[in-house]
């Protein structure tokens, strides 16, 4: 365990205890658990918007949110101007310092934490000079009062852009995308870096996801890191290539890393193939140690990288009820908005440029389709957010009685959780091994939140058998605090 999550267990148990003597004997506090870890991608939602949800992340289970980066950036209307830095000023289209303090310090009141995107393998991309989102000038290779010329790798590839993968020298050294890549072997890069990560630190973030740490050295990311109060989240975007010389695993020493192979795996998964691969995952060489690694359905690349599962396919819950019943890794879940164009970014007021409010669209079930530009609001999802509460009632608990047919998947974490889910779109029904003490049960993929289970539907012998229908593209799942 480390030490963030050693800290967060005895936060947790000293929350519980002092509900307890306050007399309101809720759930959690009854069975002295410790939240499971989960955490969410709010991809492009503004400042002001993930502190008014934050109150729902807290009651919903989720620990601490995943935010767009938030440095001053280039104008323009799509949502990868957020991955151009132009100044590290916390002034961008998201929202302005200011908002950005509200939003800590409201989301920790509200006891959800921060992770921002720090962008510091680069600057811009754009040949042409410009004013980014906060007022500050910039050209391409010059950020005054920042960076001058010197501060950035000419690497002798045509264009000064990555190309072979295979060479580790030019992944780190040239430019991805004709971004601006900085020497982040100087100390002097590295100290200004280091300020901006100190200034979001003292600003109230918990940690953070270190973009295209693949194309930094690690000893430049460790540099960088060195030092950082005890318990910071490091999650450092290495992106696992088949036969490529940099791996997720050398990162290891300056925290943990994303990893991409649970995503891929599971989109193999989404039709076809024998689905009981699922009990692979995490399994090989191709992974990261369960406790350093972050897992994901998708992120905001892979999205829109044609082959991840997402929210326009109906089998998109049962794979995140399944990242949630993983033991391995710790889950990221996924919020942002619909989309046909890979470059939209967030719905403006196209006369002012502002950001439309943001608000969530109702969950009808797995089969919904949404407009370009609507919020999907997984944090809203009922079978999620039931999960979530399963994730916690499983904890330690390994997996149990896997049973796979066809198009369904089940499985129990012993004792404790148990969940069969249906990737096909006619239903299934059968009798599973749940693991469970008899009983009646609330169901998580009923499509209510479950707070309390008074309505039970499920019921388990006394031998922990439950004969049960799972609907198209459903989860039927259940676990001991969703016991009658
Ligand atoms: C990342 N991780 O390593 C981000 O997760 C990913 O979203 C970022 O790419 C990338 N690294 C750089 O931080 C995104 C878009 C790119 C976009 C880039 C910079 O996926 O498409 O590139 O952000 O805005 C765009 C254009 C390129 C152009 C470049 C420079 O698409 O054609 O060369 O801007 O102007
Ligand atoms: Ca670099």
């Amino acid at each position: 365990m480390s030490l963030r999550k050693l800290l967060s267990a005895v936060f947790s148990l000293f929350l519980v205890a002092s509900i307890s003597a306050c007399g309101s004997a809720d759930k959690t506090a009854a069975t002295a658990q410790t939240p499971a870890d989960v955490g969410i991608q709010m991809f492009e939602w503004p400042w002001t918007a993930i502190e008014n949800e934050c109150p729902t992340l807290a009651k919903n289970g989720i620990s601490w949110v995943l935010i767009s980066p938030p440095q001053e950036h280039i104008l323009g209307d799509t949502w990868w101007t957020s991955y151009q830095p132009v100044s590290y000023k916390v002034e961008s289209r998201l929202g302005t310092r200011d908002q950005f303090a509200a939003m800590v310090s409201n989301c920790k009141t509200a006891g959800v934490g921060i992770v921002a995107d720090a962008v510091i393998n680069h600057m811009t991309g754009q040949e042409n000079s410009g004013v980014g989102t906060g007022g500050s000038s910039y050209s391409h290779y010059d950020y005054p009062g920042i960076y001058t010329k010197d501060d950035f790798h000419e690497c002798g590839t045509p264009n000064n852009d990555i190309s072979n993968y295979q060479d580790r020298e030019e992944v780190q050294n040239c430019e991805l995308s004709n971004l601006a890549d900085l020497k982040t072997e100087t100390e002097s890069v590295r100290s200004t870096i280091r300020a901006y990560l100190d200034d979001l630190l003292s600003l109230g973030v918990e940690g953070f996801r270190i973009d295209a740490a693949k194309h930094m050295p690690e000893a430049d990311v460790a540099a960088i890191l060195k030092g950082l109060p005890a318990g910071t989240r490091v999650i450092q975007e290495v992106i696992r290539g088949a036969g490529e010389p940099i791996t997720p695993e050398e990162y290891l020493p300056s925290g943990d890393v994303l990893e991409f192979s649970w995503g891929k795996d599971m989109s193999s998964l989404k039709v076809g193939s024998t689905f009981s691969a699922y009990f692979n995952a995490g399994t090989s060489s191709l992974y990261a140690p369960s406790d350093h690694a972050y897992t994901f359905v998708q992120n905001h690349d892979t999205e829109r990288g044609g082959k991840a599962i997402t929210y326009k396919d109906p089998q998109y819950e049962v794979f995140n009820a399944l990242l949630l019943a993983n033991p391995y890794g710790t889950p990221i879940l996924y919020s942002g908005y619909a989309f046909t164009n890979n470059d939209s970014g967030p719905r403006i007021n196209h006369a002012t440029g502002a950001l439309l409010d943001v608000t969530c669209v109702e969950r009808t079930g797995p089969t919904q389709t949404y407009l370009d530009g609507q919020w999907t609001c997984q944090q809203r999802w009922p079978t999620l957010v039931n999960m979530i509460q399963w994730r916690t009632d499983a904890a330690d608990a390994p997996i149990a009685a896997k049973w796979s047919d066809g198009n369904g998947l089940a499985f129990a974490r012993q004792g404790k959780a148990f969940i069969a889910v249906n990737r096909g779109e006619e239903p299934l029904s059968g009798t599973w091994d749940t693991t469970l003490p008899a009983g009646k049960y609330c169901d998580a993929g009923a499509g209510e939140i479950v707070e309390k289970c008074t309505d039970p539907t499920l019921e388990v012998d006394k031998d922990g058998q439950l004969t049960g229908t799972i609907q198209p593209y459903g989860v039927l799942a259940t676990s001991l605090s969703l016991k009658n």
